[in-house]
């Protein structure tokens, strides 16, 4: 196997304080151009159909065959804001995508490649996974002007194990700031528990129970620079604003979950029909 742990005794004790650890310069500028530039050219190739739009705000909406699917695909989500009032695009499609998901990390060799690395296998082991699993991974694009909001919530809701094993890994393709849309975060409030789950029956998907309020003084901001890479522990409260700013802020988001000792939820969104690789085996 040879895979070793590389996050330090500080790292490690930060996380399990906070919630969230910040590992600055994670990726080389390369690796980040070699993202950017792969996706461009998703989008490029994309013929513009708007098959799905995607907001955290009306998230029980989204039961489409489109959105099911997108577990094992790369598919196209739209902004909410992307469109006039006469249903056209106010702007390039380019311009016009929330987020690019779910399997960018099985079916394109460029986020294969990144996922697959060292690195975060290391990550991984020193957070003591036996068979860490990518589930879902999401380019988000955080649109200038146009970029929507991610309401207050915890990764387990959405990738839920038992017992939960979610952890987030969340890639800045550009520098995150409060101006365009960074991720905020109630640092220690992965102690807390689990508030809700989001579940998948026969109607579609549903919360199985309403959002507590968070009070927005708790939350901090994790201003962070392109290549920067944040560690989510999947009970964390975390959230980012609209982006209203003339700039985009593309961030690459991996959820990554335990499947040794830990059960896939069967009324999680996500059925994959093919069985996952995992990242390493102990
Ligand atoms: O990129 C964002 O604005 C939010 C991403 C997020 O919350 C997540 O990936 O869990």
């Amino acid at each position: 196997m040879g895979i070793a742990g590389n996050l330090t005794a500080d790292q490690l004790a930060f996380f399990n304080a906070n919630g969230y650890l910040v590992l600055e310069s994670f990726s080389s500028a390369e690796e980040v151009k070699d993202m950017r530039d792969r996706m461009a050219e998703l989008l490029d190739g994309f013929d513009g159909s708007v098959s799905s739009i995607f907001s955290t705000k009306n998230q029980q909406q989204h039961t489409d065959d489109y959105f099911f699917e997108s577990a094992e695909k790369i598919s196209f989500f739209f902004e909410e804001k992307a469109f006039g009032e006469d249903g056209h695009l106010k702007q390039p499609k380019e311009l016009s995508i929330n987020k690019v998901g779910h399997a960018l990390h099985e079916q394109d060799p460029v986020f294969k490649k990144f996922t697959s690395t060292d690195k975060i296998a290391g990550m991984f082991f020193s957070l003591g996974y036996k068979r860490p699993v990518v589930m879902q991974s999401m380019y988000i694009f955080k649109q200038p002007g146009i970029g929507g909001e991610v309401v207050p919530h915890q990764d387990n809701s959405f990738l839920y194990t038992e017992p939960p094993s979610c952890t987030g890994l969340w890639l800045a393709l550009e520098d995150a700031t409060v101006t365009n849309g960074c991720l905020w975060a109630i640092p220690g409030s992965h102690k807390n528990g689990l508030k809700r789950r989001f579940i998948r029956d026969e109607n579609g998907v549903h919360f199985d129970r309403s959002s507590p309020a968070y009070d927005e003084k708790e939350f901090v901001p994790l201003e962070v620079k392109e290549g920067s890479l944040v560690v989510i522990h999947g009970d964390l409260i975390h959230q980012s604003f609209e982006n209203k700013s003339p700039n985009s802020r593309h961030a690459l988001s991996l959820h990554v979950v335990d499947t040794d000792g830990h059960i896939w939820a069967k009324d999680n969104w996500i059925q994959k029909k093919v069985e996952p690789e995992p990242l390493y085996s102990c």
